[in-house]
């Protein structure tokens, strides 16, 4: 038997390195590494099932071509030459007639991967010669990440691990228990040395049950919050002058704003008893070192940038960023500094080229021109399931005369519309790398069997199709390996001896940075170099100079719906997992007891939760772990398996205020039994 090293490539903050048992060429078991201190040999409810998935019956295992119409499913089998000769030739007519833009390759968060998923844009090198479109990977974090970049200068805050050491910990638009439980063993650490939890989320979800105290504000006010909360901690002068005075920007002209936010008209905006509020800042102003885990959650709003750009200033005004164990956490991508223009090679672009956002797809299709969209791959994700507006997206995918190419695993809600489906390796079944969002580890994944049937990974896809396309650039052959090394090819210190060779024999490596790690102890990347209350930075694109509240938008009246992390799926991936699927259950949608009631629905009873934009079928829940006027369900169903449509039919395909995110959670519907 032997012993394989691997890493999780889900979009989890987590990213696990795991050890694979191989026997005979099989892989039969598969365990969290417990070397890793944040796996810490652990995966989760999901990933447990990752070796039953490879193997599952209805792994595509070679290609396919569409013979029903477009959304039916119905394919037949083909051979690589085959799929190759009318990929290339169709790629071929496109390029002559519309120009390299008129393709999309649309890259989902299926796989993290630098090598093969969405980090390192596999593919993109082949795209870059064809002069395709840019793929903006805008569905995820973009708004939180732009908003923190105008007060820190990065997205990248706390090491997650140092939440041990902090006092208080503010669990804010964020359900770690759910979403990527290894931080949990970090805060239930801090909780042994006496450290006080709060949960910010209008759910009272599995993480906020835990804590020792739950506040529910209204969705999208979360920024209105943060100020009154600096608003009590400045009348109390707890403020910590020195850190300001040192470290900060513009203080006059955010301490004006923050005195715009009283206590009494923070709980009308947000919903929260005054009391509660004034409490939050006061025990914030007596806590150091006061520690925030915020995630994605909270920024899929309209204000969602507003909103992680204005929490950020709160470890400012109380010094806590010059704590270890104080800050904010929002994701420590911004902390690894590989070498992604050697990898991604956008020089190979023969001209300028536009750039099409992710959360867009169904506009993109329809409505962008000059060049239309005629060619689609779609690379490790699941549009019909996870991108706003479902029937926007269904009937751009519909397009006769759109070429849809779709690498999969699965026959998903997406395969559905292809003309070719590709089948692509497994994470045992091929070489990458990866680093976690939520830890400053990067993770080695060597390949442990080889791939069934006639799966081909990413790369070795895209290396097939250039040989098949005549292509020369001799760096679109590069091996898998060599790939790897010109990412780890960094003159960055905090990558100094992380090698290929390193990474191969540990399975993992921490970033060379200090531990305890201050993110800023030198400094803020803005360009003043301090936290900046004020951005300049922001005025140039339109936005306010001073953090503030940017308001829900959604124009609807009914409840809003959350739909947030489900605990047994990844987005959509495992959606299909029989044994997975039984433990989620059929869609649900929670509500208050006050809302049901005023509308006739009562615990069980089925349900249909509809808006202008569409409508899917639920089952409700009853219960007060909503607060009034909010509704929960979750992402990661499949249409297929649910009367054809999920909540994502009801979601608007709007951008948030910063990036062009999206807006999951600020999103009005109807409920009514049915
Ligand atoms: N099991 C599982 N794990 C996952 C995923 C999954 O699908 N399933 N998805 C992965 C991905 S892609 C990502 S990006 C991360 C996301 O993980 P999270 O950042 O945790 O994001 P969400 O699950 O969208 O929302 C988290 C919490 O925010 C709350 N929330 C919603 N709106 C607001 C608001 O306006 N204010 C406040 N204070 N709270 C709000 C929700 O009720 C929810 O409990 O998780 C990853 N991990
Ligand atoms: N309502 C609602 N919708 C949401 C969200 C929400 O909070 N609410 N969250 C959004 C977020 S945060 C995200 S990140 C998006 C995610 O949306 P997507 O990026 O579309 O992710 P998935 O839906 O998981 O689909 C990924 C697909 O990739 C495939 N895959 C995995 N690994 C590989 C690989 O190595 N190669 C290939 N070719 N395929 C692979 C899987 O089988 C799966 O079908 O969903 C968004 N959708
Ligand atoms: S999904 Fe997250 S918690 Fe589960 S194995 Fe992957 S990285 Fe770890
Ligand atoms: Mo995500």
């Amino acid at each position: 038997m032997t012993k394989v090293w691997g890493a999780c490539p889900l979009d989890c903050p987590d990213g696990c390195s795991w050890v694979v048992d191989v026997e005979d060429g099989a892989a039969v078991r598969m365990r969290g590494n417990p070397a890793h201190p944040v796996t810490r040999g652990a995966l989760c409810v999901k990933v447990n099932r990752y070796l039953e998935q490879t193997r599952a019956a209805d792994r595509i295992l070679h290609p396919m071509r569409r013979v029903g119409r477009k959304g039916e499913g119905r394919f037949e089998r083909i051979s690589w030459d085959e799929a190759l000769d009318e990929i290339a030739s169709r790629l071929g007519e496109i390029r002559e007639t519309y120009g390299g833009q008129a393709i999309w390759p649309f890259h989902g968060t299926g796989s993290l991967g630098y090598i093969q998923g969405l980090e390192g844009f596999a593919g993109r090198r082949f795209f870059n010669v064809l002069g395709a479109s840019v793929h903006e990977p805008t569905i995820c974090s973009i708004a939180g990440s732009t908003g923190l970049k105008y007060t820190l200068g990065t997205a990248g805050g706390m090491d997650p691990e140092d939440f041990a050491r902090s006092k208080l910990i503010l669990l804010w638009g964020t359900n770690p228990l759910t979403s990527g439980h290894h931080v949990w063993k970090f805060i239930q650490d801090a909780r042994r040395d006496g450290a006080y939890v709060v949960a910010i989320d209008p759910v009272l979800t599995r993480s906020a049950a835990q804590a020792d105290e739950h506040l529910a504000p209204l969705p999208g006010t979360d920024a209105a919050l943060a100020l009154g909360l600096m608003h009590v901690i400045v009348r109390l002068g707890a403020h910590d002058q020195d850190f300001i005075d040192r470290h900060t920007l513009g203080w006059e002209e955010f301490r004006a704003r923050i005195e715009e936010f009283p206590p009494g008209r923070v709980a009308e905006i947000t919903g929260l008893p005054e009391e509660r509020i004034v409490a939050l800042g006061e025990r914030i102003a007596r806590t150091r070192p006061t520690a925030i885990r915020a995630t994605q959650g909270m920024q899929r709003h309209a204000g969602g940038g507003m909103a992680l750009r204005t929490l950020a200033c709160l470890p400012g005004v109380t010094g806590d960023w010059a704590l270890p164990g104080g800050g904010l956490c929002y994701s420590t991508s911004g902390h690894f500094k590989l070498n992604l223009p050697k990898l991604v090679r956008i020089d190979l672009l023969p001209h300028p080229v536009r750039s099409l956002s992710m959360t867009r797809l169904g506009e993109g299709l329809l409505d962008v021109d000059d060049p239309p969209v005629k060619a689609l791959f779609v690379i490790a994700a699941n549009p019909v399931g996870s991108n706003p507006h479902q029937t926007k997206v269904r009937r751009g995918l519909a397009r006769e005369d759109l070429f849809t190419v779709v690498l999969e695993h699965f026959p998903t809600d997406t395969t559905d519309y292809a003309d070719l489906v590709l089948p692509a390796t497994m994470q045992t079944e091929h070489l990458d790398v990866i680093a976690g969002y939520g830890h400053l580890y990067l993770v080695w994944n060597e390949p442990a069997v080889e791939p069934p049937g006639e799966c081909l990974s990413t790369s070795e896809t895209f290396r097939r199709l250039a040989r098949r396309m005549g292509m020369t650039e001799p760096s679109l052959y590069d091996s898998d390996e060599e790939l790897a090394r010109q990412l780890l090819d960094s003159p960055h210190p905090s990558l100094a001896g992380i090698t290929v060779e390193t990474l191969r024999k540990e399975g993992f490596a921490r970033l060379n940075v200090a531990r305890p790690y201050l993110p800023f102890a030198d400094g803020f990347p803005t360009t003043s170099g301090r936290l900046e209350f004020y951005s300049v930075r922001a005025t140039r694109v339109g936005h306010d100079p001073l953090p503030g509240y940017t308001p829900p938008a959604d124009p609807g009246d009914g409840l809003v719906l959350i739909s947030a992390a489900q605990h047994n799926f990844l987005n959509t991936t495992f959606g299909n997992n029989p044994e997975l699927r039984r433990r989620a259950g059929a869609p649900t949608v929670t509500v208050h007891p006050d809302d049901a009631a005023a509308r006739g629905i009562t615990d069980g009873a089925p349900i249909r939760v509809s808006n202008t934009r569409g409508a899917f079928e639920a089952v409700a829940r009853v219960s007060d772990r909503v607060r009034p006027g909010v509704a929960a369900t979750s992402k990661g169903h499949w249409a297929k398996f649910n009367g054809g449509a999920t909540v994502n039919a009801t979601v608007d395909e709007r951008d948030s205020d910063m990036g062009g995110g999206a807006v999951f959670h600020d999103n009005r519907v109807e409920i009514e039994p049915r």
